[in-house]
This record gives structure tokens, C-alpha cells and sequence, in this order.
């Protein structure tokens, strides 16, 4: 049975021309990979339209899993996400100048919602695949952070069978070029969230194995 994999990525913002999250989905969209379909959504980097737009692919694509994926300039690694928090706290304004500081996402909705992808075996996976990657513990408090908490608080109460989480990627090298930050190539980072996809529709449950921080 073939298996469907949801993968979005954002329109730069801030000072940046491109975002490797969005050139990286739009290389892996209609691939299809070990019985497994990806398909790609473009999101916009705008408080609450971006979940709109997630949650409008997800109906029409009725995917076993999604993943968001977003850029996190100055990470090292690939790095999946454990946790969304119900807090919008915007350091810089968003594409449609919005600023939010210290709203709730859903005032009505739970402190945080943890991913539902096996995000210790996509660690592994990609690191015996020779890809630098580790768990994070925060998503931040922009973007990123609201749409994964956006599209857990619909899975949960409007699609419970359907699994979904977010992976931060660095800078690829030709955004820093003149700024002293770490980056991965787009073929790594491309590399690295197929097999997430991949070990994401196949696998359900996660592994017990140390990957936690100390800070
Ligand atoms: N990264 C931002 C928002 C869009 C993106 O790619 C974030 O980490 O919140």
C-alpha cells in the first residue's frame, strides 16, 4: 500500500532571497520514493494564513503524514522537533508585517502538543546515511512554532490518524556567503528529509535511545 507524505516549506523572509525549505519540498515534490508519495505545499511566512494553508492542503490531500520543514539560520544539523508551543512571540515582523509578542496561538487550546513522528529514528536514519542531524527541544516562538503548534491542534481534533511534526534546516552555503554561520548543502539537506519522509510513513512508533540536552 502506498503511503502519502505532506511536505511544506516557507517563502523567505526576513533579510534573506531564498529559503532552503521551500527549495528543498519543491526538488522532492510528486517523487515518489519506496511506495512512498511525496507531494509539496508552498507556505507563507505570515502568522495564521500559514496554517490556513496547511490545513487546506491537508484536506486535499488526505496525507498519512505531514511535515513541516523550516529554515533555522545558525543550526549546524537537521534537526526535528519535538515540541510546539502555544505562543507567538515575534522578534521580527512576519511577510505581512505582522508582530505578535506573547499571544496565545489558540487561547483555547493545550500549552504544547508534542510531534507524533519518530523523530529519534529520523535522527538516526539520516545520521547512518552520514547527515548531520539531533532533536530540538524548541521550535522558537515565530513562524516555525506556530504552524507546527496550528497543524498539531487541527490533527489532533480534526484528523486524529494522520501523524504530523516539523524539521528545522540550516542555512544552505549560498546564503552565507558573506555571514560567518554553518550551513549544509541542498543535496544533504534534500537527502536528509527524504529519509524522513520515508522513515516517518513507514515507521509509527519511536525508538528509546538518549537524544535529549542538557540546555
Ligand atoms: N523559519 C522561520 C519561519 C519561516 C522559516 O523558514 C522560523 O523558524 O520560525
Amino acid at each position: 500500500m502506498k503511503k502519502k507524505v505532506l511536505i511544506t516549506g516557507f517563502d523567505p523572509f526576513g533579510n534573506e532571497h531564498l529559503n532552503p525549505s521551500l527549495e528543498v519540498v519543491k526538488r522532492l515534490d510528486g517523487k515518489v520514493i519506496e511506495d512512498v508519495v511525496i507531494v509539496a505545499q508552498e507556505v507563507p511566512t505570515v502568522f495564521h494564513k500559514s496554517i490556513q494553508v496547511v490545513i487546506e492542503a491537508i484536506k486535499k490531500e488526505q496525507p498519512d503524514v505531514v511535515i513541516c520543514i523550516g529554515q533555522a539560520g545558525g543550526r549546524a544539523q537537521i534537526t526535528p522537533e519535538r515540541i510546539a508551543i502555544n505562543v507567538d512571540d515575534a522578534r521580527i515582523p512576519d511577510n505581512e508585517t505582522n508582530q505578535p509578542i506573547d499571544e496565545p496561538i489558540d487561547p483555547n487550546g493545550p500549552a504544547a502538543y508534542f510531534s507524533t513522528l519518530p523523530i529519534k529514528r529520523i535522527v538516526k536514519e539520516m545520521r547512518k546515511a552520514g547527515i548531520p542531524s539531533s532533536v530540538s527541544n524548541s521550535a522558537g516562538t515565530f513562524v516555525c512554532n506556530h504552524l507546527f503548534y496550528g497543524v498539531m491542534n487541527y490533527l489532533e481534533k480534526q484528523a486524529p490518524s494522520i501523524r504530523g511534526g516539523f524539521i528545522h534546516i540550516p542555512y544552505i552555503p549560498e546564503q552565507t556567503i558573506e555571514k560567518n554561520a554553518p550551513s549544509l548543502s541542498l543535496d544533504l539537506i534534500v537527502k536528509g528529509i527524504e529519509i524522513a519522509s520515508i522513515t516517518s510513513a513507514k515507521e509509527q512508533e519511536d525508538i528509546c535511545e538518549s537524544g535529549g540536552a542538557i540546555h
